[in-house]
């Protein structure tokens, strides 16, 4: 059973994971969940939530699927969300500017939502380094008022530890989703 965070009116807040489809939301959250590296098995269509608990919180998490005809339902979401994770695979560059468009889409509709951005795939030999990632989303446009955090991530090895970056990760997403 999983918590959920609830605003004053009552209405619960979840932590969205957007991105293009294929970027590797639903490897990432699983992995984040069990602490171990699992690939997901097959692409989400639609809505896919995960409840991941840490030492004192339970949180949970939304992905909404990344293929076009899903895109119209993150608008929909995104005044329910208390934080949003946004991934991209570093190694598509082809599709980087569309992601950029996206995530710049989704963020000006809420000047304040915290944006975590997981530069995934960086065990892919042409992935873009986080710099890069940073540039080619134009992150630096994300506006003032916002935290902002860029991390880059992989989902390798099945079954093995996942690494620090992403333990550092669910760490900080939990201190940020407890103080919004
Ligand atoms: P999505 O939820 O964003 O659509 P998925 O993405 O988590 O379904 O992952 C899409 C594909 O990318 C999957 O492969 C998955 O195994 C792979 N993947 C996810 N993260 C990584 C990563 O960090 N590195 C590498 N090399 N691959 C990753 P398939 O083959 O099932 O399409
Ligand atoms: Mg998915």
């Amino acid at each position: 059973m999983c918590m959920t965070f609830r605003t004053s009116t009552g209405k619960s807040k979840q932590i969205l994971v957007l991105g293009l489809d294929g970027a590797g939301k639903t490897s990432v959250l699983h992995s984040l969940a069990s602490n171990r590296v699992q690939h997901s098995l097959a692409p989400t269509q639609g809505f896919h939530e995960v409840c991941i608990s840490t030492e004192d919180r339970k949180m949970e998490f939304l992905e909404i699927g990344g293929s076009e005809p899903f895109r119209s339902y993150w608008d929909m979401y995104l005044p329910k969300g208390r934080l949003l994770i946004f991934v991209v695979d570093s190694a598509d560059h082809k599709r980087l500017p569309e992601a950029k468009k996206c995530l710049h889409q989704l963020i000006e509709q809420n000047p304040e939502l915290p944006l975590v951005v997981f530069a995934n795939k960086q065990d892919l030999e042409d992935a873009y380094h986080i710099t890069d990632i940073h540039d080619a989303l134009a992150l630096s446009e994300v506006g003032n008022d916002r935290k902002m955090f860029l991390f880059g991530t992989q989902v390798t090895e099945n079954g093995s530890e996942i690494p620090s970056t992403m333990q550092d990760a669910r760490d900080l997403i939990a201190h940020l989703a407890a103080n919004m």
